[in-house]
C-alpha cells in the first residue's frame, strides 16, 4: 500500500469513529445541569472532503490542503426532528464561516452537511462572519443574526487591527436557501444581536449589545433592547439597556445575550455571557436571567454568579478561559440542550430541564454585590439546614 492509500484509510477510519462516537453524561453534576464527556464538535469533525484533495495525481501525499482550526460558537435549532447546530468554523487562515451539523439526539453523532453555508455576499468590505443566532420567528421565517466584521475605514494608516462590528441578517424557510437582508443600522457598533421570537407591540424586537468600539463595551452599559419597524430594513431608533453590567461581578467588563430566550410559564428564560478582567486576561462565563412575559424588558429573576464557567480542558484553547453560548434547544419534553463553546476552540453540550432552570433562577440567591452579603447567604443556609438535619 502506498503512502496515499495508507493515510486515506487511517484518516477515514478515525473520522468515522469520531463522528459515530456516543457521548456520556458526567454524573452526579450539580443538580442544575449535566456536562458530557466529549465535545460535540471539533475541527476534526469537519468533513475530510473540505480539508483534503482526494486525487492521488494532484495530492500524492494525501496532504491537508485547507486546514480547519476550530469549530465553536454555534447557533442551534430543532428542525424536522433533527438537532441542528450552525457552527462558526474557522480555517487556518483565521476566516470564519458557517456550517450546519446535525445530530439524531442532540448530544452526540453530530455530522456536518456536505457544504458549508454560502451567505449571499452583499458587502464587499465584509471580511469575517461569526456567532450566528437562529430564531424561528412567529412570522414564519427562521432568521439568523450574526456578526459581520470589516476593517475600520477610519483606521489610521498602518493600523490593520481596528475593525467594525455590525449585525448581519439572513432568513430562510429550509436552512438551505438563505435570503440576506441589509445589515442592522445602528449608531454604535453591535455584536451579540439576537432576534426575540415573538412580535412585541406588533414590532420585531432585538436584544443588542452596543459597544464603543470593536472590543470594548465602554459606555454600552449591557444587553440592550430595541423595537424594529421593518426587519427588511432594520434600524435601531431607540435602545434601552435591560441587563446591566456591574462592578465586581462576572459581567463587570461586558456581557451579551446568548441565544434567543425560551418562553416558559414563569417568564422568558435568558442565557447570556458575562466577562470580567483578571491577570490571565478576560474570563468569559455563562449566566441566566429571566424577564416578564408581560414585559420582556423587565428582569424578574437573576441568580448571582455564573451558571457555567470553563473547567478542565475547556479552559484551554485559542482564546483561553472562555465559555460562550449562542445556541440552545428546548425540547417538547422539557429537556434543554445548552450548546456552548470552550476557549474559542470546540463545541460542547450540557443538558438540563426547563423546570430545573426556572428553579435555579428563582431560588439561587441574587448577587449581593458585597462579600458580607455572600457570607449572610451561607449563614441563612446553614441555619435553615440545621433545622432540617436535626
Ligand atoms: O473571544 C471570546 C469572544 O469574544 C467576542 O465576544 P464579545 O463580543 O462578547 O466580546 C466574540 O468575538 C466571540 O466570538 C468570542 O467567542
Amino acid at each position: 500500500m502506498n503512502r496515499y492509500d495508507n493515510r486515506l484509510r487511517v484518516l477515514m477510519e478515525e473520522y468515522e469513529m469520531l463522528i459515530s462516537r456516543e457521548n456520556e453524561k458526567i454524573l452526579p453534576g450539580n443538580g442544575i445541569f449535566e456536562r458530557y464527556k466529549y465535545p460535540i464538535l471539533t475541527a476534526a469533525h469537519t468533513p475530510l472532503e473540505w480539508r483534503y484533495d482526494f486525487n492521488p495525481e494532484t495530492n500524492p501525499y494525501f496532504m491537508e490542503r485547507f486546514g480547519i482550526n476550530a469549530v465553536f460558537n454555534a447557533g442551534a435549532i430543532k428542525f424536522n426532528e433533527k438537532y441542528l447546530v450552525m457552527g462558526r468554523v474557522e480555517g487556518y487562515d483565521r476566516k470564519s464561516f458557517f456550517a450546519i451539523a446535525e445530530s439524531p439526539n442532540g448530544i452526540d453523532r453530530f455530522h456536518f452537511w456536505e457544504y458549508p453555508v454560502q451567505l449571499p455576499d452583499l458587502y464587499p468590505e465584509e471580511t469575517n462572519v461569526y456567532d450566528m443566532r437562529l430564531t424561528a420567528h412567529e412570522d414564519g421565517w427562521i432568521y439568523g443574526i450574526f456578526c459581520s466584521e470589516s476593517l475600520d475605514p477610519n483606521a489610521a494608516l498602518g493600523d490593520l487591527s481596528s475593525a467594525v462590528a455590525k449585525a448581519g441578517i439572513i432568513r430562510t424557510k429550509d436552512l438551505k436557501n438563505w435570503e440576506r437582508l441589509p445589515n442592522l443600522i445602528s449608531q454604535s457598533q453591535q455584536r451579540n444581536v439576537v432576534l426575540h421570537p415573538e412580535f412585541v407591540n406588533g414590532k420585531y424586537a432585538l436584544y443588542t449589545r452596543p459597544q464603543d468600539n470593536f472590543i470594548n463595551a465602554g459606555n454600552g452599559g449591557g444587553i440592550g433592547w430595541a423595537l424594529i419597524d421593518d426587519i427588511t430594513h432594520a434600524e435601531i431608533k431607540e435602545e434601552t439597556i435591560i441587563n446591566h453590567r456591574h462592578y465586581h461581578t462576572i459581567k463587570e467588563v461586558k456581557n451579551g445575550e446568548g441565544p434567543h430566550p425560551i418562553k416558559t410559564s414563569q417568564g422568558w428564560l435568558h442565557l447570556a455571557h458575562g466577562v470580567r478582567a483578571c491577570a490571565a486576561g478576560l474570563r468569559y462565563v455563562l449566566y441566566l436571567y429571566m424577564t416578564s412575559l408581560e414585559d420582556p424588558t423587565k428582569i424578574i429573576a437573576e441568580p448571582g454568579g455564573f451558571l457555567l464557567a470553563p473547567m478542565g480542558e475547556e479552559r484551554i484553547g485559542d482564546v483561553s478561559n472562555v465559555l460562550f453560548s449562542n445556541g440552545w434547544i428546548a425540547d417538547e419534553n422539557g429537556t434543554v440542550y445548552i450548546y456552548y463553546a470552550s476557549s474559542d476552540t470546540r463545541m460542547h453540550v450540557a443538558t438540563s430541564t426547563i423546570d430545573r432552570l426556572i428553579d435555579y433562577c428563582f431560588h439561587t440567591p441574587a448577587d449581593g454585590f458585597r462579600s458580607a452579603a455572600s457570607v449572610k447567604n451561607i449563614y441563612k443556609s446553614v441555619e435553615a439546614n440545621k433545622l432540617i438535619l436535626a
